[in-house]
């Protein structure tokens, strides 16, 4: 059988922990890109030296959606496609914009921002989505350490969705990118052949484990006035068990909470 490391792909970013780093993985951002300062502070997070990995859904509904592109500049930001990402990138797939995916981005999705940028800065901000990979295989001396936004499609493991999105398999890709069955279904099963997981876009007031796939989309961008104080950004330790986004966190700041 062939190595799949070998096999170059923009789908799949392969990344490995050098010792001495740390990396942290942060939930659904929605542009709330002023919380995700206030977490990094909150750990002292080292800039030159440790990582910073997105499920996915960095725009969208917050303030802040525009300062994606700058985000997505830092050194350290490893993010993945959410949803929110795929259907403005898919808007734009052609010279001329499907108004009609662009219409729904903007009215269903919170994309208003949108048409408040200038046209360059449009253009900087697809350049950066447009580099974003599917999923993230993050090797560290604690395990294997998967992202993806959405879902793994139950009862698969993690080797065959790796090669179906690489393949750009439409019906894998879609699970990743939306599905909320294990979630909703609460379906506890492990995903074989990877250590743990961290996904996004299902929206739950704590972070949630389901078998080995830890969900921390805690919606940062709700928790502002009026909304909801329950809601609040997360950010995790990607060295530690899963078991500590079940307890309570290292630090919490309300809107901000650091597990670990
Ligand atoms: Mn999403």
């Amino acid at each position: 059988m062939s190595n799949q490391a070998d096999i170059p792909s923009s789908r799949i970013r392969r990344l490995q922990l050098q010792p001495g780093q740390r990396a942290f993985v942060v939930g659904d951002i929605h542009g709330t890109f002023g919380l995700v300062d206030e977490a990094l502070d909150l750990v002292e997070f080292r800039p030159e030296q440790d990582l910073l990995l997105s499920v996915g859904d960095l725009i969208d509904r917050g303030a802040e959606s525009a300062r994606v592109a700058e985000f997505l500049q830092r050194p350290y930001v490893h993010a993945i496609i959410g949803n929110h990402e795929e259907i403005l990138l898919r808007a734009h797939a052609t010279a001329q914009p499907d108004l009609k995916l662009l219409t729904l981005m903007i009215e269903s999705y919170g994309g208003e921002w949108w048409l408040r940028i200038t046209r360059d800065a449009q253009q900087r901000v697809l350049q950066a989505l447009r580099a974003l990979p599917t999923l993230i295989e993050l090797a560290t001396p604690t395990g294997l350490v998967g992202i993806v936004h959405a879902d793994i499609p139950p009862g698969m493991n993690w080797q065959t969705f790796v090669m179906a999105i690489e393949r750009g398999h439409p019906r894998t890709l879609a699970t990743a990118l939306q599905s909320r069955t294990r979630p909703s279904q609460g379906l506890t099963q492990h995903v074989p052949l990877i250590d743990r997981l961290y996904a996004g876009h299902t929206v739950h007031k704590r972070p949630r484990v389901l078998g080995n796939i830890g969900f921390i989309d805690t919606g940062a961008v709700f928790h502002a006035p009026p909304g909801n104080s329950d809601y609040h950004l997360t950010l995790v330790d990607a060295l530690s068990p899963l078991q500590c986004l079940e307890a309570p966190p290292l630090i919490d700041r309300g809107r901000v909470r650091v597990y670990g």
